[in-house]
């Protein structure tokens, strides 16, 4: 097993960069974090404030400025890299970020890795994949081969095989993970649950994609967080772990079961244009993970998960009342 003790995570003050550095101050108090983050639309310090100045640091940079990495990276035993553009929508909208985060990013954190000989884990999607029919009964495994469909999955793809590729060529020691959809606190407002959950707190009626009819395999944060820590230390040098909570569930069922939870009718939100190129279903077999470093997830209670989420987002309005409006400006302008 691998202890790290100094680890940088990238995107730390992202959704759930931050999410997994709350989780290591709250489990490993012997692993000191350095939050790496360029304080993107999506990166908001208030997601790491509070916690212990002698366990946290944050540096202010991008993972695309090699000459920072030069600096940082030395005296560190492992990165774990959450930072990217992360949005289906935007990446619809304006790709060009996402080639240069998702892409030269994780080629700028390899060479560094590779210089300084440290522990790499990749932070990445099921969205690789492709997607399922609705009807089919398999899911994803991690031998399904890569079929991604959008400009944002596609450079997380290409940035998994260069993770693979500088592997088997340099030898480095890295892991990749590729993960669900997760949900949880400090989601940004233009992501599914989020979006919906403020909207109605705002007196906005949800805006559904379609039919409704496309699944996510939903897993809480925390148990995406649970699982990343127990790949970095008990992961297999060189290889990739699929991260699910069995969560499958489709839009239309989670949209009406936010707006009864919040005391709505189920039937009160507008169909909007769907997004193009929209993915049906992703679904996620992770026995791999479960049987080979014997991890589980803890909080697959949905019902329960969507519960404390829609308090937290009613509890910090302060926290996503800055953003809320310029998000439905632009999802507006986009018919959506
Ligand atoms: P997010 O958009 O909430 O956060 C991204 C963070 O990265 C922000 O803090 C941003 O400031 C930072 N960042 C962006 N570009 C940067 C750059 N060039 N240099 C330094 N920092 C930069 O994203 P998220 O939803 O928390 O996703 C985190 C990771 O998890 C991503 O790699 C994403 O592909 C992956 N992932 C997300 C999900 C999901 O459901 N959201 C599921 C599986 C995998
Ligand atoms: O307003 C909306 N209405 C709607 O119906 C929005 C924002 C989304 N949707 C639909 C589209 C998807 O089918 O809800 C589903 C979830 O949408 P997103 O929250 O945008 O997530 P998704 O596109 O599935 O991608 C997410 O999971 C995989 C993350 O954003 C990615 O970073 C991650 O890789």
């Amino acid at each position: 097993n691998f202890s790290p003790k100094n680890i940088i995570v990238t995107g730390g003050c992202g959704f759930i960069g931050s999410n997994f550095v709350h989780y290591v101050v709250n489990n490993h108090p012997e692993t000191h974090v350095t939050v790496l983050d360029a304080l993107t639309y999506a990166g908001n310090l208030e997601n790491i404030a509070g916690l212990p100045e002698d366990q946290v640091d944050f540096v202010h940079g991008n993972i695309c400025d090699a000459e920072l990495l030069d600096k940082l990276v030395p005296g560190h035993d492992a990165i774990v890299h959450y930072a990217a553009e992360s949005h289906n929508d935007n990446s619809i909208a304006d790709p060009e970020p996402f080639l240069k985060t998702n892409v030269e990013g994780t080629f700028r954190l390899l060479e560094a890795t590779r210089k300084y000989g440290i522990r790499y884990h990749h932070i990445s999607t099921d969205e690789v994949y492709g997607d399922l029919a609705l009807d089919d009964p398999a899911k994803f495994t991690e031998s399904t081969p890569y079929h991604p469909s959008s400009p944002y999955s596609s450079t997380k793809a290409a940035s998994d095989l260069l993770v693979r590729a500088w592997t088997r060529t340099y030898g480095l020691n890295t892991t990749i993970s590729n993960c669900s959809n997760n949900y949880g606190p400090y989601q940004h407002v233009e992501k599914f649950i989020p979006r919906q959950i403020t909207n109605i707190l705002e007196g906005i009626r949800p805006k559904l994609y379609g039919e409704g009819l496309n699944v996510r395999d939903w897993i809480h944060t925390d148990d995406h967080s649970s699982a990343v820590w127990t790949i970095l230390t008990k992961g297999v040098k060189g290889e990739t772990y699929l991260i699910g909570a069995n969560g499958e569930k489709n839009n239309i069922t989670v949209l009406r079961m936010i707006l009864e939870m919040m005391g709505k009718d189920p039937d009160d939100f507008d169909q909007v244009k769907d997004r193009p190129g929209h993915d049906r279903r992703y679904a996620i077999d992770s026995t791999k993970l479960q049987t080979e470093l014997g991890w589980r997830p803890q909080f697959t209670d949905f019902e329960a998960g969507m519960k404390r989420t829609i308090e937290w987002y009613t509890e910090n309005k302060s926290w996503w009342e800055a953003t809320k409006e310029a998000t439905e400006k632009r999802y507006k302008a986009q018919g959506q």
